[in-house]
């Protein structure tokens, strides 16, 4: 359309950085010593071994005795965080909510918040959860009203092409209810919802980057997500004690259509997933292989699993019926990938290679070639390559755990790793509170044997416990190694206090030098867990809905009406600032009422609100956007409903009466 405005600015340029964002981030010592150990006493007092020998050690001195430094003494990186007023972002951080269940689009190098799109959540200033379309997507009860009102998003991940981002989708998990929403990268609106059959906790996800078989299709084609919570099937109360027959579902979700495409029967609980460039496998790291369902009980065995998953041939056994049948009652095919039924490599459809102690996070390298797996409960990062996994399906290597290649000792509490395009991965560690940058070529030579290898590059302290990181386009293999943002899990004292809650706070670090260099800091409402930095020129939104895309849409504003059907009563309405096309409607009490409202300004950024005191109706319609709501007129009166969104002089005047007559 012709008001497909795609502004973008010739690039703001990056400044030499003069050191004075960095200004008062001189920290107490005590305090981080503090937290560190606050963070063990609760693994300890658990009774648990986590097996970190070194964790009497202060976080400054860390497990590998690399030296940690803090920000103000570096000036190695250059880049700055400044953008002048008026002055546009270099890159779109796009950002989960947590269990706030939203998704939120923020600014980098800024970290200003630019929008939250409603996913899970309900939000009153959009009307997400009161419209009629919203509500179709997030689903309903045979009543009416929403079948789910709460969402706890983990990860975003978005649609590939050709190993890079493409802008088209945007997928954001919900742990809580097992569902996997869509949103439009042209609108920025979530389109699509999908609960998975027969799992709990869905946690992972990850887009693949192009198809195994078709050398045509170098896009995302499939979703995958991993479920974290083992449970029984059929989950109906017949069977809840006998913990053996508990499992998980590994899930194939059709990128355009959203249907659930396959499962596949795994042991353990799944976190996170990657998938490789070449589009023949996903993994997922996996805790508690031992299957317990205490809390000491999912921590006894020594090594867990990272899963690998061979795609082509989890969809060569479906095509040939090879599927067991569903206790759940669902028509998904679902394929054994149980360890115990893929003992025959050359037949298998899932690899296990052995990671130490309850790993998190497995990440891809931008090279192609390896997945890093971290330890969490040990000091370890893991090193798979991906050749060598195949290898294994190929029947050429004895043992799976030969695909590791390195299995450098980063620090404790390993999590989420990521990488910057020059061969470096960047792992958070929760329990020393600092990120870790460490040379993946030089974890390979190490674990050849080489004691010359540097591994360890530099170790830089953040605030506080981090959990997951990201660098700019990390995971596509236009990798640019500029920004690593820092998601932690607390803010304690970097803020000014509001009380018992707490914000998140989110780190930015110039990533371009040798030495990591701290250059910002935002509060974050909690609480993001992962995000993805994707540069701006591949985001292209529109300013403007296309009114064509809404099948209810008011086209003229001639055509506004009120038109009854029995007691079911459809009142046709524009908006145009600074007023709706109708001054007045009437219906009766008991009526059910269906106002469907098209916003006829073409203007960018015109939007118009329409709120119906005591009935509970509130949404807004940008421009050319088509929305509806449905209530019963059970109060008899005068109510005034009026625009809610400031768009006029006179936006204050833009009302309408519904006059509801008593039965
Ligand atoms: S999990 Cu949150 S810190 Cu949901 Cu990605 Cu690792
Ligand atoms: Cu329309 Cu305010």
């Amino acid at each position: 359309m012709s008001n497909d405005k795609n502004k973008q600015p010739s690039l703001p340029p990056h400044h030499d950085d003069d050191g004075s964002m960095i200004e008062g981030m001189q920290e107490d010592v005590s305090r981080r010593k503090f937290l560190g150990m606050a963070a063990f006493t609760g693994l300890a007092g658990a009774g648990l071994s986590v097996g970190l020998a070194s964790c009497g050690k202060a976080p400054e001195k860390t497990s590998s005795g690399t030296e940690s430094h803090t920000a103000p003494a570096e000036k190695s990186g250059g880049l700055s965080v400044h953008i002048a007023p008026g002055q546009l972002d270099t890159y779109y951080n796009m950002s989960s909510g947590g269990h706030s269940g939203d998704l939120r689009i923020i600014g980098e190098p800024s970290g200003r918040e630019i929008t939250r799109i409603p996913v899970f959540n309900i939000d009153c200033m959009s009307g997400w959860g009161f419209t009629n379309e919203s509500k179709a997507i997030l689903g309903t009860k045979p009543d009416g009203s929403l079948k789910y009102t709460s969402g706890d998003t983990h990860h975003v991940h978005g649609s590939y092409e050709d190993g890079t981002y493409d802008g088209k989708y945007f997928w954001v998990n919900d742990k809580i209810h097992s569902r996997l929403a869509r949103i439009r990268g042209d609108v920025m609106v979530c389109d699509k919802i999908t609960e998975l059959p027969n799992v709990q906790g869905f946690h992972g996800i990850f887009p693949d980057k192009r198809d195994p078989a078709d050398a045509n299709v170098n896009h995302t084609t499939r979703v995958f997500c991993g479920s974290e919570f083992r449970i029984p099937h059929p989950n109906d109360g017949t069977n809840m004690d006998d913990t053996d027959a508990y499992y998980g579902l590994f899930t194939c979700v059709d990128a355009e259509t959203m249907e659930v495409r396959w499962q596949v029967k795994v042991d353990g609980n799944m976190d996170l997933c990657a998938t490789s460039y070449d589009g023949k496998l996903a993994a997922t790291n996996q805790y508690n292989t031992e299957k317990g369902v205490t809390f000491a009980g999912m921590m006894s065995a020594e090594r867990d699993s990272c899963v690998f998953f061979n795609i082509a041939r989890i969809e060569a056994a479906i095509k040939a019926g090879n599927i067991i049948s569903s206790p759940d009652g669902s028509d998904v095919p679902i394929v054994d990938g149980t360890k115990a039924a893929n003992a025959d490599p050359k037949a298998a459809v899932t690899c296990y290679v052995p990671i130490p102690k309850s790993p998190h996070g497995v990440n891809a390298s931008p090279d192609g070639k390896y997945f890093v797996c971290s330890g969490k409960l040990s000091p370890t990062a893991s090193v798979i390559e991906l050749s060598r996994v195949l290898q294994w399906f190929d029947g050429g290597l004895e043992d799976p755990r030969e695909a590791v290649v390195g299995e450098p000792e980063i620090g404790l509490g390993p999590l989420h790793t990521a990488f910057d395009g020059r061969g470096n991965a960047y792992t958070t560690l929760f329990l020393d509170s600092q990120i870790v940058k460490w040379n993946v070529d030089a974890a390979i030579k190490a674990y050849q044997g080489d004691k010359n290898a540097k591994v360890i590059i530099d170790k830089i302290d953040v605030h506080y416990q981090p959990g997951h990181l990201t660098s700019s386009m990390n995971e596509t293999k236009e990798s640019d190694g500029q920004w690593l943002l820092i998601g932690n899990k607390f803010s304690k004292d970097r803020y000014l206090p509001v009380g018992p809650m707490h914000p998140e706070n989110e780190q930015l670090l110039d990533i371009t030098g040798e030495k990591m260099v701290l250059a910002h800091e935002t509060p974050v409402y909690p609480e993001p867990h992962d995000f993805i930095i994707v540069k701006r020129d591949v985001i292209k939104t529109r300013q403007v809905f296309d009114m064509d895309e809404f099948p209810n849409a008011i086209k003229e504003a001639k055509d506004s009406r009120v038109e009854r059907d029995g007691s079911k009563v459809t009142i046709y309405l524009t908006s145009m600032a600074p007023a709706f096309s109708l001054t007045e409607f009437k219906v009766r009490q008991g009526d059910e009422v269906t106002i469907i409202l098209t916003n006829h300004d073409k203007i960018e950024d015109l939007g118009h609100g329409f709120a119906i005191p005591k009935y509970d109706i509130n949404f807004v319609v940008s421009p050319h956007e088509t929305k509806s709501v449905t209530f019963i007129a059970d109060k008899p009166g005068v109510y005034w409903c009026y625009c809610t969104h400031f768009c006029h002089a006179l936006h204050l005047e833009m009302r309408s009466r519904l006059l509801v007559e008593p039965a």
